[in-house]
């Protein structure tokens, strides 16, 4: 018999549908005195956001842009987390959640594992984290909304909660707040390209016929105990249609990596320098700032992929070109196909690997005196969030085995210079398009992981068990 139909009533809005913010804070949090969190967690429940709330918001905000509506509207958010730590605090019996070791073991034990710089043999490994990221952590809350003063109300809301139980319920173990990027730089990461344009398309959710382009996989690729989760017979009633949720707080080095843009332009003919250095991003990426994938315009950007294309579906709809040996029109080591290798690999692997992602960026522009030094002088980065039913063989297993193995997708191609960590290879190839074997060296890492957390986020009814267990 197959899954009855997903409950978005039921969902928790930031993995299925993803949060509406324009702003975002993670609070992470260790409990007290657990009778006053479980209460606590009570008085928050009405203000959890369903994936039906969270698609409704949305609709809201479609509905006042078509009626030409001008500002933002207040559309507050929120949605909880727990890691293991967390579960174990609270006394509740999370075995049918530990079946995913990487969940079982939190991401500090992890950080050797996914190649995070630091001191020590794995054994007794400690990575140059954040020492917030050091110290156990049993939970996030995260609020999202239109603008500072919304989040204020929320945050403000908790914290009257939490005073009216004498602040015995949880302490703040550190809380990090995300925007997106201003102006025309909306909707793109740091090093300038355009971000969410990829993720899995739900089977049971999105709208039949489906967009243009990768095919939709199960639910259990996102939802514990759905089909495709590869745990669903050890799900117990409580931790079905929830999602095991990655954070990482990833810090961004910027001017270094426009300089090395700038350093390696690829020579073609008929390219000048500039050119050649945006066509050098672009297969680092694998698409370019505009967010068109490098299969659909190989050498130049080209916004004709998108001209009459409201919803932007053409972006991801792409498959990689077969092509002998090493690829001269999109890398192997491209972030984009090291990390969802589509046809490269069967369906059914590639489906299995699928990951959610719902980050949002922090820290400020780029500032003149980081410029004229070519180099980092403020922290900013991604808030990298993502949602999938098995850690194992989601975030962890593109991180580890994809990106920073420099033999996937084929022996000798490199790791993922993006986001590759580790302490070995720091080489990637086919960049040029007339030699795509020869390789290159990272001058250092891009992309500095400085923390994070392995987390649960319960469905509603999940969340009523834990509060009143
Ligand atoms: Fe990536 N970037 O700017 O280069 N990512 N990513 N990512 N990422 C993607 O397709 C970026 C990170 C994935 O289905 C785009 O939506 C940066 C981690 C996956 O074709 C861009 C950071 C992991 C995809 C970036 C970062 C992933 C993807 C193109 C860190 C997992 C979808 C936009 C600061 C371990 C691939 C898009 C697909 C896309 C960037 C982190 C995974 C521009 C800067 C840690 C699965």
């Amino acid at each position: 018999m197959g899954d009855p139909p997903l409950d978005l009533n039921n969902i928790q809005g930031d993995s299925l549908v993803g949060l509406l913010k324009k702003t975002e804070t993670f609070t992470f949090f260790q409990i007290g005195d657990v009778k006053a969190f479980k209460l606590l967690l009570t008085l928050l429940l009405p203000f959890v956001t369903t994936a039906e709330q969270a698609l409704a918001n949305r609709h809201q905000v479609e509905h006042h842009k078509k009626g030409g509506g001008t500002g933002l509207i207040k559309l507050p958010s929120l949605n909880i987390a727990f890691s293991h730590f967390g579960f174990q605090k609270l006394g509740i019996d999370d075995k049918s959640l530990t079946v995913d070791t990487a969940f079982k073991s939190g991401q500090l034990a992890d950080a050797f594992n996914l190649g995070d710089d630091g001191k020590g043999d794995p054994a007794h490994f400690d990575p140059e984290w954040d020492p917030a990221f050091k110290e156990q952590i049993h939970g996030v809350i995260i609020s999202a909304g239109d603008s500072d003063e919304t989040l204020k109300d929320t945050i403000s809301k908790i914290e009257h909660h939490q005073s009216s139980l004498s602040g015995l319920a949880m302490t703040v173990v550190k809380s990090i707040n995300g925007t997106v990027r201003p102006g025309k730089e909306k909707g793109h990461e740091h090093f300038g390209f355009l971000d969410g344009i990829s993720n899995p398309l739900i089977i049971g959710f999105t709208k039949n016929p489906p967009p243009p382009g990768p095919k939709p996989v199960p639910a259990g690729i996102l939802l514990t105990g759905r089909d495709g989760d590869e745990f669903k017979a050890k799900r117990e009633l409580w931790s079905t249609d929830g999602s095991y949720l990655v954070f990482r707080y990833l810090f961004q080095k910027v001017p270094e990596f426009h300089n090395f843009l700038d350093e390696n332009p690829v020579k073609l003919p008929g390219l000048t320098k500039e050119d050649g250095s945006k066509l050098f991003g672009a297969r680092l990426v694998g698409r370019w700032p505009s967010g068109v994938p490098v299969g659909l315009a190989p050498w130049r950007d080209d916004p004709h992929v998108i001209e009459n294309d409201p919803d932007k579906t053409n972006l991801n709809d792409f498959l990689y070109v077969a092509e002998q040996g090493f690829p001269k029109i999109c890398p192997f080591t491209a972030h984009n196909r090291k990390t969802n290798p589509r046809n490269d690999l069967p369906e059914d692997i590639d489906a299995k690997c699928r990951i959610m992602r719902r980050g949002v960026q922090f820290g400020p522009e780029v500032q003149p005196d980081e410029k004229k030094e070519k180099k980092t002088l403020h922290g900013r980065g991604l808030l990298f969030a993502c949602y999938q039913s098995n850690i194992v063989n989601g975030f962890q297993f593109v991180q580890t085995q994809w990106a920073n193995d420099p033999d996937f997708i084929t022996e000798g191609a490199g790791i993922d210079f993006i986001i590759g960590q580790g302490r070995g290879e720091n080489f990637a190839s086919g960049f040029n398009p007339r030699d795509p074997q020869e390789q290159i060296q990272r001058p250092g890492k891009f992309v500095v992981p400085d923390g994070g957390e392995y987390f649960f986020t319960p469905s509603l009814s999940g969340l009523k068990h834990i509060a009143e267990s």
